[in-house]
Order: structure tokens, then C-alpha cells, then sequence
């Protein structure tokens, strides 16, 4: 499934969750310290035994695997890890907090709820009334509140992209493959934040990787 460079390699598909490392590591100017392993966990079942066994228990990636160290399974933690190794992308001192709320809430939180969107209208699962309202209102919450974190600044971390943006940025593009983007069509404030992030080269690129 992978070569071995002797480099850090990172498992990746097209529009998951990798799109966040992927994109940082080009905001970094780091892809050559990487290999890219193109993987779809779920395609051939001896490549997903030995990922399993190799890399990942739970079979989904993204994963990045360290010569000589433990792989590290989080996309967070991925992005986390290799902005803290290559120092950049990091925020100001006074921002850190908003780094690492965001950051994890992002993961913890609205990742979960986006997970419920894809079900929904990606895999056009059929769930009640009931518990569409509920997870629309707590859509409607994330999106208020990163929405008034973002008011009068650029990126979560003020005027300075940071990991944070490429970990957040992920979930205002994955929003816009669902439903046509319907679910951003009450935040100017994320439409303004994804047309700030389009603009962005590294994005466009890692976005147009298929
Ligand atoms: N907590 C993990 C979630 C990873 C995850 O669910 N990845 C999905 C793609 S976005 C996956 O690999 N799905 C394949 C599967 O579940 O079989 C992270 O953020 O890294």
C-alpha cells in the first residue's frame, strides 16, 4: 500500500477529514517531508486488515505515521503536531486560548454534528422530524458561535491563519458539498470566512487533489 521513503507518511482521500494535514502541510511548505499514502479505508479488505493492524485500529484516516515514533490517529492532533514541529502556523500569544478552543471544539463538537448533516443528506438516511430540529439547532449554535468569534478578525486566531483555520476550514468546506451548501446560507460571516480561505492557493490546491 505505501513505499517505504523513510519519511513521515500521511493516509489520505480525497474531501475527508486528511484535507485539514494536507493543507497544512502545504501552508507550511512541508509536503516534501511527507509521503502521501492515497487510502480508501473500506476498499480492499487485505489493505484494511493491515491498516488496522499497522496504523490504525479503527481504520479511518487520516492517519500520520512517524519513523521511530508512534503514528498519531486524530486529524487535530495531526494538525496540532505538525505545526508545533515546524513552528509556524502557530498563534499569538494572546490568541492561544481561541487556538485551542477552536481547535478542539471543532473536532469534539461540530465534527459530530457535521457527521449527522452527511448521514442526512450525503447518505440520505432518513431520521425524524424530531431529531432533525435537534441537530439543526445545535448545527445553528456551532455556527453562531464560531460566526462571533470571527466578527472583526480574518481567521479564528485574529488576522493570521493559523492550524486552527485549517482544522475549522475543513468543516466550512465540507458544508458546502452537502445540500449545496445550505447549511452555511444564515452565516455571512462563514461565507465570508470561505471566500477568504478559496482564495488561498494551498486550499484550492489540496481541495482540487483527487
Ligand atoms: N476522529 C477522526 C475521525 C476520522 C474519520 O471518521 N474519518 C473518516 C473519513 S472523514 C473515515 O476514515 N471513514 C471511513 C470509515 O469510517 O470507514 C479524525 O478526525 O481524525
Amino acid at each position: 500500500m505505501a513505499g517505504d521513503s523513510g519519511k513521515m507518511k500521511l493516509y489520505w482521500y480525497p474531501d475527508y477529514r486528511s484535507v485539514r494535514a494536507i493543507w497544512l502541510l502545504k501552508e507550511l511548505e512541508a509536503e516534501q517531508d511527507v509521503e502521501l499514502v492515497r487510502f480508501f479505508p473500506g476498499g480492499d479488505q487485505a489493505d484494511d486488515a493491515a491498516f488496522r493492524k499497522d496504523v490504525h485500529p479503527h481504520c479511518t484516516i487520516p492517519a500520520l505515521t512517524i519513523p521511530g515514533d508512534i503514528p498519531i490517529l486524530e486529524s487535530g492532533a495531526i494538525c496540532m503536531y505538525l505545526a508545533d514541529k515546524y513552528g509556524k502556523l502557530l498563534p499569538e500569544p494572546q490568541y492561544r486560548q481561541d487556538y485551542y478552543n477552536f481547535l478542539i471544539y471543532t473536532v469534539a463538537t461540530i465534527d459530530g454534528v457535521l457527521d449527522f448533516f452527511y448521514q442526512l443528506y450525503g447518505a440520505n438516511m432518513t431520521f425524524s422530524d424530531e431529531k432533525v430540529q435537534q441537530m439543526t439547532d445545535k448545527l445553528n449554535v456551532c455556527f453562531d458561535f464560531v460566526s462571533r468569534r470571527l466578527q472583526g478578525r480574518q481567521y479564528i486566531c485574529g488576522d493570521k491563519l493559523t492550524a486552527v483555520d485549517c482544522v475549522f476550514g475543513y468543516v466550512i468546506y465540507y458544508s458546502t458539498l452537502l445540500k449545496d451548501g445550505a447549511l452555511l446560507k444564515n452565516y455571512p460571516k462563514l461565507q465570508e470566512y470561505h471566500d477568504r480561505i478559496k482564495k488561498r492557493p494551498h486550499y484550492q490546491a489540496t481541495i482540487n487533489m483527487k
